[in-house]
């Protein structure tokens, strides 16, 4: 059962902000995250907000910056309840409108590089039920908010791409209702990710708002797990067996409640009962077909306790490695991968819907891909179910990129959250094969000890996926590179980003480029590209021309496959062309990375089909990579 940080440590953490800040004082933790929202009674809150962007922070602090009293705030929302007050300086009603979900950098001009403080208000009617619970969950809001609900304030939470919710039930009117949201996405040196990354900062309430309906005692999350640890090996001698791990958390039972879990099309209807926790285990001996790229089968499951029925799709499968191999339900598996970034094809925002995220997958499927690197923050939910339905495993990841202050306690609390946040949301979702903790940190104790505990954290909460990070390479003699990071010793995979052929060398290295590795973990390159700027042609060691990516790819492949003992799987850098203020090049980048595969607006470079005939290829099974192709 997935739990969250022990209240005594959250109090120390939010007292902490709150001395930092000075405005925070009293602000509440969200309540623990109730999982499948898809599935749950909801009122979307979705559509037009109203928004002021306040630089100054004038609805938080006073021109002496001395934290202002709750109805001086702009929580307060003065206008909703008088429109004749208008010496407050501040008026929602007269604002202009920003669309949830959605970033506000692409909304206005004006916002485009904008980060900083931005209110948000949504005025909505409401007829409560008697008996009745009510939530507000955010799928996410980047970076840091708090929301406040007919002027009283319920909870501050810090992240931005994991979901949160809040108990409304006592705040709630009947009729009228204001409900106001601080997003700051300020970038932060003690932030996770920290002040410097290699994407756009996008602001706002980025993904769905809603009104979770639920009875007083209810599901609040649960899982259905194969162990591939404690049952890869039984697995394999009786193949047709399986053991599904199973447990619910209930919110508001009273111990010893009933809960129900049934997967008719196997069966399967089990009970068990809550404990003082509620918390209710089981396990299931069942023969589901297993999940996998080729056959991505997923079950019909329901949930039940008391009044409250959830209803799932899930599949079953096992992960594990033997020696340098990642094995999917007991057959080694190449990971034909690519990564990919939460952005829109075309106008290069943040995704909103399911349709744009079948979008960028349908390219992945293109190029032959089994697998997928969500990158570089947890993508919203409808990411990985599509990825679940399309046959692609997944790699998820949080966002502790580049340089975090490994030494901050506070750090280490958000980061640790939100990794649970991420996998408690996605437990049940098969196609995760691997949790990772963090991409190209530079070496250094604090940091090792960081990470190691990130990791064993998430082998507390998950034992049936692989973690990794994704770590750097480092040059042991000329044209010899390996992996020196003791950070290998915690992780399941020696995976790592590696650019031979654009920073600070050429193509052609490839060509001379051996490695070798001190430990018999698979081989996973979680990056490797070259940028270019589609219909820009020229020679092959032209940068920024189709051709010298291509190049690129072409020695990359060779020299991994010829070269790279263990290699277990690949996921290059990256499926679009993306905004990032780190790319300056004027009239080629323009704000954008130029290391996709597909520009932008989705059109092919030559390294797409570079990458999609290397997948297709009989290669990868000629020189043993490939012993079974999912
Ligand atoms: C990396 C980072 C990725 C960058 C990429 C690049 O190693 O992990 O976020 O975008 O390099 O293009 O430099």
């Amino acid at each position: 059962m997935i739990r969250r940080l022990s209240p005594a440590f959250v109090a120390v953490e939010v007292v902490f902000l709150a001395l930092s800040f000075g405005i925070y004082a009293g602000a509440k933790e969200p309540d623990p995250q109730i999982v499948n929202i898809g599935a749950r009674k909801t009122v979307s809150l979705d559509g037009d907000w109203k928004f002021i962007a306040d630089p100054y922070r004038i609805g938080f602090v006073s021109y002496h910056q001395v934290p202002l009293r709750d109805a001086k705030t702009f929580f307060a929302d003065k206008d909703f309840y008088d429109d004749r007050t208008r010496l407050v300086e501040y008026s929602f009603s007269h604002a202009s409108a920003l669309k949830v979900p959605g970033d506000w950098n692409t909304q206005y001009e004006k916002l485009y590089y904008y980060e900083g403080l931005v209110w948000y208000r949504r005025i909505f009617d409401f007829t409560p039920v008697k008996g009745k619970r009510y939530f507000l969950y955010f799928g996410a809001v980047n970076y840091e908010s708090e929301v406040a609900l007919n002027g009283k304030r319920l909870c501050r939470h810090e992240g931005g791409f994991t979901p949160f919710n809040i108990e409304i039930t006592e705040a709630l009117n009947e009729g009228r209702n204001s409900l106001v949201v601080s997003v700051d996405n300020t970038r932060r040196k003690d932030g996770i990710p920290t002040d410097n990354s290699d994407w756009w900062n996008y602001g706002g309430i980025t993904r769905s708002v809603c009104i979770v309906e639920l009875p007083e005692s209810f599901v609040c999350n649960y899982s259905l797990l194969l162990d591939s640890k404690v049952l890869g090996k039984a697995t394999r001698r009786k193949p047709e067996l399986h053991r599904i791990f199973g447990s619910v958390h209930l919110e508001g039972a009273a111990p010893g409640t009933a809960v129900n879990v049934r997967i008719p099309e196997l069966g399967v209807s089990v009970n068990a009962f809550s404990d003082m926790e509620g918390d209710a285990s089981f396990e299931i001996n069942s023969r589901p077909v297993l999940w996998s790229p080729d056959s991505p089968k997923l079950y019909d499951v329901e949930i039940s306790a008391g009044e409250d029925v959830v209803r799932d799709r899930i599949g079953f499968r096992y992960v594990e490695t033997s020696g340098n191999r990642i094995m999917l339900n007991g057959k080694p598996v190449f990971c034909k991968g690519i990564s990919v970034h939460e952005e829109t094809i075309g106008t290069s925002r943040r995704v909103t819907d399911a349709s744009e995220c079948m979008e960028l997958l349908s390219y992945v499927r293109e190029l032959g891909c089994n697998f997928v690197r969500l990158a570089h923050y947890p993508h919203n939910e409808q990411m990985v179910r599509a990825a679940e339905e399309l046959g692609l495993m997944v790699w998820s990841e949080i966002p502790a990129y580049w340089t975090i202050s490994w030494d901050n306690k506070a750090t280490y609390a958000n980061a640790q959250r939100q990794l649970e946040d991420m996998i408690l949301r996605d437990i049940n979702r098969c196609n995760v094969v691997i949790w990772s903790v963090a991409n190209e940190t530079p070496v250094s104790d604090a940091r090792t000890l960081f990470l190691s505990r990130l990791i064993a954290r998430v082998r507390e909460l998950d034992p049936t996926r692989l973690v990794s990070a994704a770590m750097e390479k480092t040059k042991v003699a000329a044209n010899t590179y390996t992996v020196d990071d003791p950070l290998v010793e915690y992780t399941d995979l020696i995976s790592f980003n590696q650019y031979l052929g654009w920073y600070s060398s050429n193509n052609a290295d490839c060509d001379l480029t051996s490695w070798t590795f001190n430990s018999d973990k698979p081989v996973f390159i979680s990056e490797f590209g070259a940028g270019a700027v589609y219909g820009n042609h020229g020679d092959a060691d032209e940068r920024f021309t189709e051709e010298y990516m291509a190049d690129c790819f072409r020695r990359n492949l060779d020299m991994m496959t010829k070269r790279m003992p263990g290699l277990a799987g690949m996921t290059p850098w990256v499926l679009k062309d993306f905004r990032s203020p780190r790319r300056l090049l004027s009239g080629i980048q323009d704000d954008f990375n130029r290391k996709g595969v597909i520009s932008e607006n989705g059109e092919r470079k030559q390294a797409f089909f570079v990458l999609k005939d290397f997948y297709a290829s009989s290669l990868l099974g000629q020189i043993g990579l490939l012993p079974h192709n999912y």
